[in-house]
C-alpha cells in the first residue's frame, strides 16, 4: 500500500457507497427493475480485494456492482446495465446479476448461489493449463460455503493445485438467515482448512484486506496449489431492495456502522498517510459528480433495439449446438 493507491481506494470505497444509493433511489422511482443487491457497508471487501488481484481473472457473487467498479468497468456502464439500456455493460440483458466484460477479465456475477465457484475452478485449471500465471479469484459469501459445490471445488482445487483464490466475504447472513443456524461455527474458512492454506480478515478495513489478498495472489502464482481467505464484513441494508432488514436489531446495526469501512479509511488517510482533508474532499465531490453522471448516462441512453432479442444469448458455436 502506498498512499495513492490509498487515496484510491478511499475514492473507489465513496463511489460505491454513492453508486449504491443512486441505485437503490432509481429503483424505488421504478427505473430499475428486477433484483437489486446493494453492497453498502462492504466496500472496504470490495474495492480492495479487487485492487489488490492485479490482472488475474474473478468472478463475483450477484452482489457486485462495486467490484466491478473497482475492476475498472466505467459507473456509467453499470449504471446503464441496471437500467437495462443498450449501454449497460451486458447491453441491458444481463442486469444487476450479471455484469461481464471479457475484456477485464471479469466475469460477472451468478444468481445461482455459489454457481460462479465451480465455474472459477474451472477457468482455474484452464489458466494452469496455458500456463498463465496470474490466477484466478471467486468471491462468495458465508451463506454459499453450504453448499456441496463448493465443498466439491475445494476438493478438486486442491488435488490439481490449482492457481485459484476462495474469497468468502462473511457478512454472516444469507438473506435473513444468521450463518450460525446453518453452520456450526461463525468462520467459514474452517471448512477449507483441510484441503488449503486459510487466512482470516477483518473486511472493514481495507488495508488490510488488500494486504492478505496480495499476499495470497503471490502464493498462488507460485504454484503451490490454491488459498481460502475469509474477510468478516457487514452489509448495512436488507438482502435485496425487497427486505426490509426487519431481522437485525437496532442494537446489531448500531455496533456494525461503528466499524463504517470508509470512515475507517478517511480517519487512516489523514492520520497516517497525512493526506490534505481538502484532498479528500476533492474526491468525495468527484465522487458524486460521476455517480450523477453515471445516472443522466443511463437515463438518457436507449433501450435495446426488440432485434437484439436474441443476439448475444449463445456463442455462435454454441448456438449450433442448441439448434
Ligand atoms: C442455489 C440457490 N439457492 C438459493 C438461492 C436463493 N438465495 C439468493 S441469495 C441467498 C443467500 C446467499 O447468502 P450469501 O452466500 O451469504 O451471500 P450474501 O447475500 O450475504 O452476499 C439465497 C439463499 C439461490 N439464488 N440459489
Ligand atoms: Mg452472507
Amino acid at each position: 500500500m502506498n498512499k495513492l493507491l490509498a487515496e484510491d481506494i478511499y475514492y473507489l470505497m465513496v463511489l460505491g457507497r454513492a453508486f449504491e444509493y443512486a441505485a437503490k433511489e432509481h429503483y424505488l422511482q421504478g427505473e430499475i427493475s428486477g433484483f437489486l443487491h446493494l453492497d453498502i457497508g462492504q466496500e472496504a471487501f470490495s474495492v480492495a480485494a479487487v485492487k489488490a488481484f492485479a490482472k488475474g481473472d474473478i468472478f463475483s457473487t450477484y452482489r457486485e456492482h462495486v467490484i466491478a467498479i473497482a475492476r475498472g468497468i466505467e459507473p456509467g456502464a453499470v449504471m446503464a446495465e441496471l437500467f437495462g439500456k443498450s449501454t449497460g455493460i451486458s447491453k441491458g440483458k444481463g442486469g444487476s446479476m450479471h455484469l461481464t466484460d471479457l475484456s477485464r477479465f471479469f466475469y460477472g456475477g451468478d444468481a445461482i448461489v455459489g454457481g460462479q465457484i465451480p465455474t472459477a475452478v474451472g477457468c482455474a485449471y484452464a489458466r494452469k493449463y496455458q500456463g498463465r500465471e496470474d490466477g484466478v479469484m471467486v468471491v462468495f459469501g458465508d451463506g454459499a460455503t453450504n453448499g456441496g459445490a463448493f465443498f466439491e471445488s475445494l476438493n478438486i482445487a486442491s488435488a490439481q493445485k490449482l492457481p485459484l483464490l476462495f474469497l468468502c466475504e462473511n457478512n454472516q447472513y444469507a438473506i435473513g438467515t444468521k450463518i450460525t443456524r446453518v453452520a456450526p461455527f461463525l468462520h467459514q474458512a474452517k471448512k477449507a482448512e483441510p484441503y488449503m492454506p486459510v487466512y482470516e480478515v477483518d473486511g472493514m478495513d481495507a488495508t488490510a484486506v488488500y494486504a492478505v489478498v496480495k499476499e495470497a495472489q503471490s502464493r498462488i502464482q507460485q504454484g503451490h496449489g490454491p488459498i481460502f481467505v475469509e474477510a468478516m464484513t457487514c452489509r448495512y441494508e436488507g438482502h435485496s431492495i425487497s427486505d426490509a432488514n426487519s431481522y437485525r436489531s437496532a442494537q446489531e446495526m448500531k455496533l456494525c456502522k461503528e466499524k463504517d469501512p470508509i470512515e475507517r479509511m478517511k480517519k487512516e488517510l489523514l492520520e497516517s498517510w497525512m493526506a490534505e482533508p481538502q484532498l479528500l474532499a476533492s474526491l468525495e465531490k468527484r465522487a458524486q459528480e460521476t455517480v450523477d453522471q453515471a445516472v443522466a448516462f443511463a437515463t438518457q441512453s436507449p433501450e435495446p433495439k426488440p432485434e437484439e432479442l436474441y443476439t448475444d444469448i449463445f456463442c455462435k458455436e454454441c448456438a449450433n449446438v442448441v439448434s
